[in-house]
This record gives structure tokens, sequence and C-alpha cells, in this order.
């Protein structure tokens, strides 16, 4: 029963760990069990203002809960809970399984697919946007989002998560998920990330760096990708893509070698490629700029500094060759945002690089201050989290296109500094933001489709409108509320809503529900960690 008493994690909750609830209610509150018996609650709290949401909200901790079903009662209305030893199992492997979704250039087969089936897409040969006389085909890789564009920056950062993921928590995304490679002994979240490498390597120019982008010059409308046949053009190199795309096949290198040392090794020279163009090219950035006639995905950074910073620490990592080291420090003096996981920031994932892969190895610089500085950038999350009446680790005017992004980037870096320092404090704030991104929110909603009682079903994706069927694609995560940069339309139907709540459930709202690759895959990090 939907109500306007209580925000809870739709998907349930975990035994052993702390129950979270939002309390909207003024009356008093009850919680009872299964049997109507009223269960003790570990805090109660009154009511007060939040300042994203303009709602009085409490934010409650019910304590650790035996498996079960519970009741959340006040005069006000009435809600259910779920309490098991596993909740998040399906919802995590689903996010993993929506880039099986997301796939470019094959068939979706309805063994894997269910009913989400459809033909291979994009197989045309690609033209050089530069150099209409060239003709490659370059295939496979995911769909991007709601579009079919496919971005390097993008997809890297995307395989960079889903692999420290798999390093870090590998009982956490363990499960088989039926996907076409499924039982050919390598866990299928590599199985999956392996899908996008293999695009990735065919994305590398023959001087060693990476075009931007493989997309059309206009996105398409809302058909079936396969439906799609307007030419693709290989868009233009740019310096980002190149750096990302040699942190990344470096990463993949460490990761891939114990199974498939071929395909490892292919990875590590592509890498090393585009160092050296990143070495000839390290005093003339520029901006990756849509070319003229161009509208797709623009995904155009301030600097390069950060995705170069993560290169050097994988190429470190990768080969023990004290140049990159080098190269690491240097750019690390520079400065990096350290709790940063986004498509555009990754000086996160160099941390992750530094602080649980070469360790104290990677030396004074790269360890010892970097650790002390990411412990204090990532006490910011934290006090973000204290400071919200739901406890979701975003200020009030940080509701950008994609606010999943920092709420699940301030997760992952709670989560880093609880692995390094035990705070349960810190894991307790990461579980906030778990919790919002099921339910836990000012808009009672789950943001992953397929879950949830209220949960997203337009999102901005094209095969979810034009597949005739009601229930979107699963698996996918919204991008959730922005007030920052918004469609004229969403701003005539929200007006002045309070950020958190800036969201429009249909399928026209890019700006604040569409999904894309690099949100699930933070999340699938978050959720790996939980389900351990
Ligand atoms: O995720 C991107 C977000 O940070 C930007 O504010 C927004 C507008 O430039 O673009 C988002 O990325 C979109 C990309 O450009 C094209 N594919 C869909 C992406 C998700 O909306
Ligand atoms: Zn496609």
């Amino acid at each position: 029963e939907i109500n306007n008493a209580f925000r809870i994690n739709q998907t349930g909750y975990a035994e052993g760990l702390p129950v979270y609830a939002a309390v909207l209610a003024k009356d008093s509150v009850t919680l009872k069990d299964d049997n109507g018996k009223t269960v003790p609650m570990e805090e109660t709290a009154a009511p007060k203002p939040d300042e994203a949401s303009g709602d009085e909200v409490a934010l409650v901790n019910l304590g650790k809960l035996k498996a079960g079903t519970y009741t959340l009662e006040s005069v006000e209305g009435k809600r259910t809970l779920t309490v098991s030893e596993k909740p998040w199992k399906a919802v995590t492997n689903a996010l993993i399984k929506g880039l099986y979704y997301q796939r470019c250039g094959c068939e979706l087969k309805p063994e894997h697919a269910g009913i989400y089936t459809h033909p291979a897409c994009h197989t045309a040969p690609a033209t050089d946007w530069e150099d209409r006389s060239v003709l490659r085909r370059v295939t496979g890789g995911w769909h991007d989002a709601g579009d079919y564009g496919k971005y390097v920056g993008p997809g890297a950062v995307t395989v960079g998560h889903m692999l420290y993921t798999w390093k870090l928590f590998p009982e956490g995304c363990s499960d088989e998920l039926n996907i076409p490679e499924t039982g050919n002994g390598m866990p299928d979240i590599l199985n999956e990330a392996r899908y996008e490498l293999e695009w990735m390597l065919q994305m590398q120019r023959n001087d060693g760096a990476f075009h931007h982008k493989l997309t059309k010059a206009r996105f398409a409308p809302f058909i079936m990708p396969q439906d799609d046949k307007e030419p693709e053009y290989l868009m233009p190199v740019s310096h980002c893509a190149t750096a990302a795309a040699c942190a990344c096949l470096a990463l993949s290198y460490r990761v891939y070698k114990a199974f498939d040392e071929a395909f490892a090794n292919r990875m590590l020279l592509s890498a090393r490629r585009a160092w050296e163009w990143l070495m000839k090219h390290a005093d003339d950035y520029v901006p990756f700029r849509n070319p003229e006639g161009v509208f797709t995905g623009w995904y155009g950074e301030r600097t390069d500094k950060d995705d170069r910073f993560w290169a050097a620490c994988e190429m470190y990592a990768a080969t023990g060759e004290r140049e990159f080291r080098a190269e690491a420090e240097r750019l690390y003096a520079d400065g990096q945002q350290l709790t940063a996981f986004g498509w555009a920031d990754v000086g996160g994932m160099g941390a992750l690089c530094c602080l649980f892969d070469l360790g104290e190895k990677a030396g004074e610089i790269l360890y010892d201050r970097l650790k002390a500085d990411f412990l204090r950038q990532s006490e910011e999350a934290l006090k973000l989290s204290h400071g919200s009446g739901y406890g979701t680790a975003l200020a009030a005017d940080q509701y950008v296109w994609g606010s999943i992004l920092p709420i699940m980037s301030n997760a992952m870096a709670m989560i880093m500094n609880a692995l390094i320092t035990g705070r349960q404090e810190m894991r307790n704030a990461a579980l906030k933001q778990w919790n919002y991104a099921l339910g836990m929110n000012a808009l009672d909603i789950c943001f992953v489709t397929g879950f949830g009682e209220r949960r997203v079903m337009h999102p901005h994706h094209r095969p979810s409108d034009a597949d005739g069927i009601e229930e979107p694609v699963p698996g996918l995560i919204s991008g959730g509320p922005n007030n920052r940069m918004t469609f004229p339309m969403t701003k005539e139907k929200m007006g002045n809503t309070p950020p958190a709540k800036y969201f429009v459930e249909e399928t026209f709202s890019a700006d604040t529900n569409e999904i894309a690759i690099y949100w699930n895959s933070p999340a699938i990090f978050v959720g790996a960690y939980f389900c351990r």
C-alpha cells in the first residue's frame, strides 16, 4: 500500500545490517512483525526539514531485524517491508545483466533475453568522419544509454567499475547470469565486460589514439536498434578517450591474464600504443567537440589530467615500470579528486588502483599520502549524508543530470573508506545510498527497472519504448532527479519543485529518466559489496 508516511528500500533489507526507513509520519510510529507483535525500534526521531526535497523527514534505524515481514504503522499510513538473508542478489545480478541487454551488433536470443529479444543491430561498416573514403567494420560494444551511440570514455569507466567490483567483491558477483558465455569458465561479470573490451580494441587508430565515439550524426528516433540503419561514423580521436582506454585496457590486462593470456596481451599492447600517443600529445590538450553537423553525445571534459592519472597508475600496476609511477606521482601532485568515479572525473579509479592493488609498493606518495588524502576527501561524502534528511550523500544544489552517479560515487568512496578503516559509520552511510537507489528517497521510487512496488516504467530508453512490451527492459538504473540542466518540457511540468523531486517518469525526459551504462556500473559495485 502506497502512502505518505514511509519511504523504504523496496527490494527489502538484509539480516545483519541496520534497517533504515525514512519516516514522514508526524504521529507516533510502531513496527510490527508478521504476527502483529510490536518490535522495539532501535531509534525514533521527529521529522525535520530536508533541504533537497522540502520534506519533513526522519531517517530511523529500525535495528538489525531477523528475516521476516514487518509493518511500519502510524495513523497516517502503513508500509510493509521484508528482511531476508540475501535480499539484493537479484537486483545486483539484474544490474550486471542490464549491460547484456545493451549489447550492440549481436542478436539477443530468447534463451538469454526472454521477451526482450531482437535481431543483430548496427552491423554495417562505419565511415571515418574525417575521411569518408575509409570504411571500417567495428562491431560489438554496448549502446551507451537510451540512445544507440557507443562512446569510448564512458565505456572504459563502466568496465573499470565492473573489474574492480570483481577484484574486491568476487563473492558479491559470482552468480551465473544466463548470458551467451555463461559456463565458459570465466565469471559472468568478466564475460560481460569483455564484450565491451573487444569493441574498444577496434576503436584505436593506427597511431595509437582512440576515436572518441562511434555514433550517427543525430540520435535515432524511438525505434528498435535493428531498425536504425543510418550510417555510423568513427568520430575524431580525443585525449580523454585515449587515456581512459589506456587505463581500462591496462587494468583489463591484469584481470584477464589468468583466463586468456593472448587476449590480455592484446590489451596491454594496445594500452602501450595509447600511452605512446599520450606522451607525444602531453601539451596539446583540447576538449573533444562535436564536429559541425554532429548532434550525438558530447562527453567533453575540461581536462585529461585525471584520465592520464588513472592510466599512469594502471600502466604501473600492469608493468611495474618506473616511468609510469613517476608520471602518476607528477599527476597526483597536480591535485586529483580521489572520490570521483564518473565519465568525466576518474581520479577515484586511480585511487582504487593505488589503494587496493598497488598498496604499499606504490610508495610514499601514491600510497601513504594518497591514502591520507583519500580518507580526508571521503569524509565529505559522510558529511553530506549526515546533512540530508533521507541520508542522501548529495547537497541540494548538486542534483545534476544523472544525480545517481554522484550518489553512487559517494557510496563507492565510503565503501573504500570502510574497507580501509573498518568504520561502520562509513558502511552504514553507503548503505543509505543503496537504499536511496531502491526506494528510500523523496520520490518514493525504485530507480532500477523491473524492481520495486513503485518502479520506473517509462525510462528514456529506445528499446523499452519501441518493443511494444509494457515492462521496460529490466536491470537498468534511471539517472534520477535533475534541476541543473533541464529540458523546457521538464521545467514546464516541474515548476519550482525542490531538486530531489525534479523528476519526470516519462519517456521524453532524458534529463531525468534516462538510463546509462556508467550509472549501472557504480550501482553494481555498491550492490556487490552488500551482497557478500
Ligand atoms: O551523463 C551525461 C551527463 O553528465 C550530461 O550532463 C548530459 C548532457 O550533456 O549528457 C549525459 O550523457 C548522455 C550522452 O551525452 C548521450 N547518451 C546518453 C547520456 C545519458 O543521458
Ligand atoms: Zn546496436
